[in-house]
């Protein structure tokens, strides 16, 4: 991370509610997060015999994503869902610098309240009862832990324009602690009358970049062009031994559920599992 003076950072989040990290994760942890992700999709391709196309660049992912969502819409989104659970997403969002500066920030025991969550901003690719832009929101209520937790949020891609979907938020909204709302399907939505829809400021990243924002920050997602496409993960660090989240005896509205249902009938058969074990391993 480009280190700009960590006092300057904190004034700067404290203030506003919310702090870009200049390359807070490794540019090659971003690749490989592109590159497993773009993997899912092209391994759903070819086995529904779908041709793949050949690249790396945005546009090239672009292109396969869509070719999954008119094919399948229902290997679509349990690609999407696979997504916040890679091993290389919670690397990224783990990083060495993003876990310094929320310490700095005075997060003393830190958890995650719930996964990483995989923000895919797609053209006009809308799931039907999906959504596909956030409208003003905050966090908080999705979390109810510490007063102090915040989102860390990191594009996988550039978000270098106002039309590819930027990150937009109310700069020192945060102040007001959690305004009237009403908690849709997605978001806890914030009453239009609590805020002025002019002051939402865009906030221009580069791949690799973090913003730290605040649980009680107003945000929503940017306007984005039918051409693109952009990628984004984000979690949630919790203070456990903030003052109110030990009153409130360690809140948590996040549950585990297990479906222990076998969803493909008589799978595993003993042949599925003979090879993994038969090879001469490989060194
Ligand atoms: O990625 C986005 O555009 C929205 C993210 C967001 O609103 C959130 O993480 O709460």
């Amino acid at each position: 991370m480009i280190h700009r003076d960590m006092n300057a950072l904190v004034q700067f989040y404290k203030e506003n509610g919310y702090v870009v990290l200049k390359e807070a994760t490794k540019q090659d942890n971003v690749q490989t997060v592109i590159g497993e992700i773009h993997r899912l999709f092209k391994e759903q391709l070819k086995f529904l015999g779908i041709e793949v196309v050949k690249g790396e660049s945005d546009a090239v992912i672009l292109a396969n994503v869509g070719r999954l969502f008119h094919h399948d819409l229902g290997r679509y989104k349990a690609t999407l869902r696979q997504v916040n659970k890679l091993f290389s997403v919670q690397r990224l969002l783990t990083s060495d610098s993003i876990i310094h500066f929320v310490k700095v920030l005075g997060l003393e025991v830190l958890s995650f309240p719930t996964d990483a969550v995989f923000h895919c901003m797609v053209g006009d690719l809308l799931i039907p009862d999906g959504y596909m832009r956030l409208i003003a929101h905050q966090d908080w209520p999705a979390m109810q832990s510490s007063l102090d937790s915040v989102i860390v949020w990191s594009s996988l891609m550039d978000v270098i324009s106002e039309t590819n979907f930027p990150l937009e938020v109310i700069p020192g909204s945060h102040h007001n602690g959690l305004l009237p709302g009403i908690t849709n399907d997605h978001v806890y939505e914030v009453a239009p009358s609590y805020y002025d829809i002019d002051h939402f400021k865009p906030i221009l990243v580069e791949k690799g970049d973090v913003i730290v924002f605040s649980s009680f920050l107003i945000h929503r997602t940017g306007k984005g062009e039918t051409d693109r496409i952009r990628f984004a993960c984000s979690t949630r660090y919790e203070n456990v031994v903030e003052t109110t989240n030990i009153q409130r005896a360690y809140p948590s509205i996040h549950t585990r559920i297990v479906d222990r249902e076998i969803k493909t009938k008589d799978f595993p058969e003993k042949q599925h599992v003979a090879h993994l074990f038969n090879e001469p391993a490989e060194t």
